[in-house]
């Protein structure tokens, strides 16, 4: 059983990264707003066609889609759409870099503008190139071996039940880990006592 488990739990993991388009929070819990350094928040992010950025900002603050010129100016007389509804989904449609600002007087000029390099969608897994981020292999903890000698301790066969992985997916999985490892402690105990 504890097999099935875990190669029920692979495959899962596996079809994850290829299947789910990402919604990115701009800003993460800062969201949209002044005195954040964008250019930070968009390094080491992989931003794919259907991707969708979030924007999430106050009443003093907006979101005008700009050209290039547009961002590297700060001029927002050019932009091909405006937002103002304090939360504002954008999906990324099409490869290149996307260019936002705030168009509130000297937002955009003190930093609250964003650049996003938008690449193809996710290669479906067939495909032989590098996936976007596979996953680490896991690491059991090794506490759960039983001692050589001496009666066993109760104590520490029971280690506690950490995820696989540091970016566990959903407690559903976690719970199914958790079986894991609480089956193989109880086969090792097993295993001593008789
Ligand atoms: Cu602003």
């Amino acid at each position: 059983m504890g097999s099935t488990v875990a190669a029920a739990l692979l495959i899962f993991l596996a079809a994850v990264p290829a299947a789910l388009a990402v919604t990115f929070k701009v800003g993460d819990i800062s969201g949209w707003t002044s005195g954040i350094d964008y250019t930070v928040w968009v390094t080491g992010k992989t931003f794919r066609v259907g991707d969708t950025l979030e924007f999430i900002y106050g009443l003093s603050h907006s979101v005008s889609v700009v050209d290039k010129a547009g961002y590297d100016g700060c001029d927002s007389s050019g932009a091909t759409r405006n937002f103002f509804d304090g939360d504002t989904k954008i999906d990324l449609t099409t490869v290149g870099t996307m260019h936002f600002l705030c168009p509130t007087f000297g937002h955009c000029l003190s930093g609250m503008k964003l650049a996003v390099p938008v690449l193809a969608a996710a290669p479906s897994p067939s495909t032989p190139s590098s996936p976007p981020s596979p996953p680490s292999p896991p690491s059991l903890p090794p506490s759960a071996s039983p001692p050589a000698n001496g009666t066993p301790d109760s104590e520490t066969l029971t280690p506690p039940p950490t995820p696989l992985t540091p970016s566990s997916p959903n407690a559903a999985s976690k719970g199914v880990m958790s079986y894991g490892i609480i089956g193989v402690t109880m086969i090792l105990m097993y295993g001593v006592m008789t």
